[in-house]
């Protein structure tokens, strides 16, 4: 499957790349890409994609460059409630705001909530946050729709939607404050250019280390999603533009057990078939 993806060079340049096996990297922007999301507007994507790789580009290794969030002025959304577990498990810790995620869960319009910038969102290797003034953290992790300015779903991306479950139970207008703070939102390794059939096929696998001893390990499957994919980009893109399009997170079936936090120096990994891994360790904010 083509991968896409944003990578720094030895010499420290930020470029954008194609990955057509596990190890090799071809480099786009020696072709004349300028950026992703550029690319992301061609109406033949497939097609330009099989141009590049005829073409004899300069190649790299993998494990040479330093993979970078694939977002460059993308606004970074994110759906809730869109599997029965997360559903449960958010009734479940909270009070008098339980019914709330009963109703979202069944209503035709979804719950869709602002969750980070560009310039906050952390990459493949770099460090996600967990707050201080919380004592219950999670990590989410959610398949991420890439959409281009006209709200077509380009490719698909791994996402980590942050989360204090203390802070958001205690009560929903809390949400802003138990979703978006420094380092809460973690997008990579590749976006992976397929279609919704074929992300409806995949799995998402996470697991959390500790001083090298897996403390948590969960598996959903995609098709678990109440919601069509089509669906969630219509409603985000309804009165609301987005010229250098979007990344739209589709909500989590994994959720750790009550008596589980995350703590600094964690490693979380989180795995999605034909898009890869994304590992990030864990510090306090
Ligand atoms: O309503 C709270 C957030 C839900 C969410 O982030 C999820 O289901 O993934
Ligand atoms: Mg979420």
């Amino acid at each position: 499957m083509t991968k896409l993806c944003r990578f720094q060079n030895a010499a420290r340049q930020i470029r954008i790349g194609l990955a057509p096996d596990d190890h090799t990297l071809l480099d786009l922007t020696a072709a004349g890409v300028e950026s992703l999301s550029s690319l992301l507007e061609n109406d033949d994507l497939h097609g330009q994609l099989a141009i590049f790789v005829q073409q004899k580009l300069p190649s790299l290794a993998l494990s040479e460059v330093k993979l970078l969030a694939p977002v460059e002025e993308q606004e970074i959304w994110a759906a809730g409630v869109t599997y029965l577990r997360s559903k449960k498990a958010r009734m479940e810790e909270s009070d008098f705001s339980a019914t709330a995620y009963d109703r979202v869960y069944e209503a035709e319009r979804p719950e869709i909530f602002f969750k980070s910038l560009p310039s906050k969102t952390v990459g493949p290797d770099d460090a996600v946050g967990i707050r201080k003034d919380s004592r219950w953290n999670v990590p989410e992790p959610e398949l991420a729709l890439v959409l281009n300015s006209r709200g077509h779903i380009v490719g698909f991306t791994i996402g980590n939607d942050m989360s204090s479950r203390d802070i958001e139970g205690e009560n929903l207008l809390y949400l802003p404050q138990a979703k978006i703070y420094d380092r809460s939102c973690a997008l990579g390794p590749f976006i992976t250019i397929a279609s919704e059939a074929e992300a409806r096929s995949w799995q998402i696998r996470i697991e959390i280390l500790r001083a090298n001893k897996r403390v948590f390990s969960g598996e959903t499957a995609v098709s678990q999603i109440k919601r069509a994919f089509g669906q969630l980009a219509e409603f985000l893109f309804r009165s609301q533009k987005f010229p250098n399009g979007a990344v739209l997170l589709t909500g989590t079936g994994v959720v750790p057990p009550d008596d589980f936090s995350l703590q600094p120096g964690d490693t979380i990994r989180i795995e999605i078939s034909d898009v890869g891994v994304l590992a990030n360790s864990v510090v306090e904010v």
